[in-house]
């Protein structure tokens, strides 16, 4: 088979500081004009060679897009890539799993099975013209519909990804290795399935906190309000661990993921939890983690912990060698690499959110915002990790944080109220700033996504703290992952219903097994939530 060409996947480009501002797609722009690549592309795809593009692999081929003013497209495909209107009831960026209408008959009817569902992650979006018709090969809706994918003899793109889109995606990517040559099928085949509009899923995903146990073995663990070891037994560990118990092992990284998938998770993510005490690029065993993960589970992998700027000890004698300093840019850099298609953000989140909020402006240099330039906001999840500051009342809430009501006394004396406090270093150190105003403050400076742990509630299985989840829901406009708490099915309809959430977490129930990720997703689609369910 004729070799292809296909870009979509953000790669990171080498350290040159003059392109640190630029964005992507500004970036890929430049490389292809001043490498003289932009003709030589342009006329290989209008000679109908095979090309599959992925993302901005299908954006590339319009005219133009408002995400990087005053470049240009291709410009085979007529129309400009457009932003999604973000004071609309929906959250942007549109992430997760959404169906596709078809337009045309190809053989990719003959690949997607009804209600199969494939998945998306962008903010901007090709809109239906008479002008592109020609092209539209599916429509996907979110708010209106948009073109989720072209096709044109040898030519193919999607906005989704298929290569994140699990079997449905494989089976889309084979369909085309196979079938380039002739993509048309008879129209009278009696597969043409008119559906009026998709809906976009509400997530399931699994969560593995991964650190070294005291053997050195890098473990799958889980906490009770963050504390992972086991209760102590009487002398046990002593010496070595004063007399605290052993950190919970429950099991390994890559084999859980790929149970996961297997099972249905629509997302993984790894958390790295002791990566403040180190520098996570000196962390090599959590770069394989995924770089054998993504060898073999294929949805949306996201990695969290130490991704910041850092200075590496020094190494060699009379510390000769090493000290240097890596930017969060090229940490986030390896992990994209080493195949995460999203970077979680703690820590350092909260000291550039303070520091933002101090000087009343943006600095541009913090790991949200060098990150989200680069690869694009979809790419930057900001982990946030609150704990409850119980309140006699309301009144008693200190000034610049919002309190708020519990639906039942839960302080120590009977309190109602509290006010969330944010928490660095895996809930170690409470900082002066709330929960819901980081929140906020990092979807200005560039995140993408709020993944909203609770210390209180994490590992309790009784459900997510629905009070925080709300209060932080209706502060930003990205789309918020609920995490902390379930214990049961039941759990994740509450919080889909109750707070409008896109995406709820879980990690102890999963990893015990005690319940499957299938029968949270029979649970959802049984009371009308619409989810992915695994295709049989
Ligand atoms: O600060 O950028 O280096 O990131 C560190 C990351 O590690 C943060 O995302 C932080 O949340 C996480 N982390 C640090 N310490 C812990 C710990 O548990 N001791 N884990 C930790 C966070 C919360 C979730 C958990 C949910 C669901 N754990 O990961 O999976 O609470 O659990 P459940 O369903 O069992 O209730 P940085």
């Amino acid at each position: 088979m004729r070799q292809g060409l296909a870009f979509g996947r953000r790669q990171p480009s080498s350290s040159n500081t003059k392109l640190d501002l630029l964005t992507l797609r500004n970036f890929l722009w430049q490389v292809l004009e001043t490498r003289g690549f932009t003709q030589p592309l342009r006329d290989y795809i209008l000679a109908d060679r095979p090309y599959f593009g992925i993302c901005l692999g299908m954006q590339t081929l319009f005219e133009a897009s408002e995400e990087c003013p005053g470049v240009a497209g291709l410009g085979i495909i007529k129309g400009t890539i457009k932003g999604f209107d973000s004071s609309a009831p929906l959250s942007v960026p549109h992430i997760g799993w959404n169906g596709l209408l078809m337009q045309k008959h190809t053989k990719l009817i003959q690949a997607i099975r009804p209600q199969e569902l494939v998945y998306f992650v962008h903010s901007y979006r090709a809109i239906p013209s008479p002008e592109a018709a020609p092209w539209a090969l599916t429509l996907t809706t979110y708010g209106t519909n948009f073109i989720s994918s072209v096709h044109q003899g040898r030519v193919l793109a999607t906005q989704f990804h298929p290569e994140k889109s699990g079997s449905t995606g494989l089976r889309i990517l084979r369909t085309f290795l196979e079938n380039f040559e002739s993509m048309e099928v008879d129209a009278s085949d009696g597969l043409w399935r008119p559906i009026a509009e998709t809906r976009v899923s509400k997530r399931v995903i699994a969560c593995l906190d991964v650190r070294s146990n005291d053997e050195g073995d890098l473990v799958v663990t889980k906490g009770d309000q963050y504390d992972v070891r086991e209760a102590a037994v009487a002398g046990a560990g002593e010496g070595r661990e004063g007399i605290r118990g052993a950190v919970r092992n429950l099991g390994k990284p890559v084999a859980l993921a790929r149970r996961y998938y297997d099972e249905g998770a629509d997302e993984i993510t790894f958390l790295n939890i002791t990566s403040f005490r180190q520098g996570v690029l000196d962390d090599l065993p959590m770069l394989q983690v995924l770089e054998r993960a993504s060898e073999q589970v294929f949805v949306p992998l996201t990695v969290g912990g130490g991704i910041r700027g850092y200075v590496e000890p020094s190494k060699g004698e009379g510390g000769k060698e090493g000290g240097r300093t890596w930017s969060a840019l090229e940490v986030a850099a390896r992990y994209f690499r080493a195949g995460a298609d999203k970077v979680s953000i703690g820590s350092d989140a909260v000291t550039a959110a303070e520091e933002m909020i101090q000087r009343g402006e943006k600095t541009g240099t913090s790991a949200i915002e060098q990150i989200s330039t680069r690869y694009g906001r979809q790419a930057v999840v900001v982990s946030i990790d609150p704990r409850r500051v119980y309140l006699p009342g309301p009144e008693a809430c200190p000034a610049g944080h919002t309190p708020l009501e519990l639906s039942e006394p839960s302080g120590p004396n009977g309190e109602t109220w509290c006010w969330y406090q944010a928490t660095i270093k895996g809930g170690r150190e409470g900082r002066p700033i709330d929960a819901v105003r980081l929140a906020h403050a990092c979807q200005e400076l560039g995140a993408g996504e709020i993944l909203l742990n609770c210390v209180d509630m994490d590992g309790q299985c009784r459900g997510f703290d629905l009070v925080l989840v709300r209060a932080v829901r209706a502060a930003v406009t990205i789309p918020v992952i609920a995490s902390s708490g379930a214990g049961k099915p039941q759990h994740f309809s509450e919080v889909f219903n109750k707070t409008g959430v896109e995406a709820a977490l879980a990690a102890g129930i999963f990893h015990r097994r005690e319940v499957e990720i299938d029968a949270v997703k029979r649970h959802l689609k049984e009371v009308g939530i619409p989810v992915r369910l695994a295709m049989a």
